[in-house]
Order: C-alpha cells, then structure tokens, then sequence
C-alpha cells in the first residue's frame, strides 16, 4: 500500500465541542501522523472557494455559511492507505448512516454539521492541501 497523504479538517462544529484531541488520537492510533496542522477561521467566500465542487447545489449556500461560522483546524495526515483510511475513520456524510465507533457517529449533529472534512481522491487530496498549506509546512515522518 502506497504512503499518501490526505487533507483534513475538523469543522466548527467539532472545534466548537472541544474534541480536537479525541479526533486526533483516532488518526494517530489508526497510524495516520498528523505532518502540518492549521487552526483559521475562513470567511464565507474562502469556504465556498474550498467547496468550489458543490456550487449549485441546494446546500451549497449553509455550508458555506456553517464552515464560516467559527474556527476550523485543517491539517495533513500522511500514512499508508491514507486517503480510504480517512473517509473510514470518518464514516458517512449523514450521522446516521455512520457506522458506529466512526468520528461522524460519534460526534456529527447533522448531514450539514458533522464534525470532520476529508479528500475523497488522492488527486482532490493534492488541491485541497495546497488550498492551506505550502511544502514548507508539511514535515513528513517517513
Ligand atoms: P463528505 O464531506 O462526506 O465528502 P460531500 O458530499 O462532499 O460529503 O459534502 C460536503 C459537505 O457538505 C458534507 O460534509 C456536509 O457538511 C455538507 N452536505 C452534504 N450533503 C448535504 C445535504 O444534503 N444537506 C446539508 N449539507 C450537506
Ligand atoms: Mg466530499
């Protein structure tokens, strides 16, 4: 399996319940290294240049305004399998379709709030990274 690196971010409304560490802790036990991290707080134009994709779509608008709506913590997580092994730990978009043990289960209140971003290809993976960070802010474990 091929080491990958994956862009994620735990969204305000994790943030907001002050359960960063929690989240972490499932990255780093699941072998993910946590290699540049970023607290910001976008306004409502840099989320929607960040979800760009979902322009048109009926909720494109709230999520703007919801990922505006505090801080964020975006941060690159590099490892094996990395990008699957993410939307793993995440569990689906809807809370209540997350398997269970998943951050989104655990912690999501909404299709809308739940709690954590992640790339869904190594390709998008690449955008997004460079959408927060520059190469000298990454430092791999490898
Ligand atoms: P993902 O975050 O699991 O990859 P996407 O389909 O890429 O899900 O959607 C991006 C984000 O947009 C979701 O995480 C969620 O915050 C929001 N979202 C997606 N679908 C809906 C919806 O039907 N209603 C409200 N918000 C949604
Ligand atoms: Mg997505």
């Amino acid at each position: 399996m091929a080491i990958e690196r994956t862009l994620s971010i735990i969204k305000p409304d994790a943030v907001g319940k002050n359960v960063i560490g929690d989240i972490i802790r499932r990255f780093e036990e699941n072998g993910l290294s946590v290699i540049g991290t970023r607290m910001t707080h976008l306004s409502a134009a840099e989320a929607g240049r960040f979800y760009a994709v979902h322009e048109g779509r009926p909720f494109y608008n709230d999520l703007c305004a919801f990922m505006s709506s505090g801080p964020i913590l975006a941060m690159v997580l590099e490892g094996k399998n990395a990008v699957k092994l993410n939307r793993q730990l995440m569990g689906a978009t809807n809370p209540k379709e997350a398997e269970a043990g998943s951050i989104r289960a655990d912690h999501a209140d909404s299709i809308e709030a739940n709690a954590v971003h992640g790339s869904d290809s190594l390709d998008n993976a690449a955008i997004e990274i460079a959408f927060f960070f520059a190469d000298l802010d990454l430092h791999s474990r490898r």
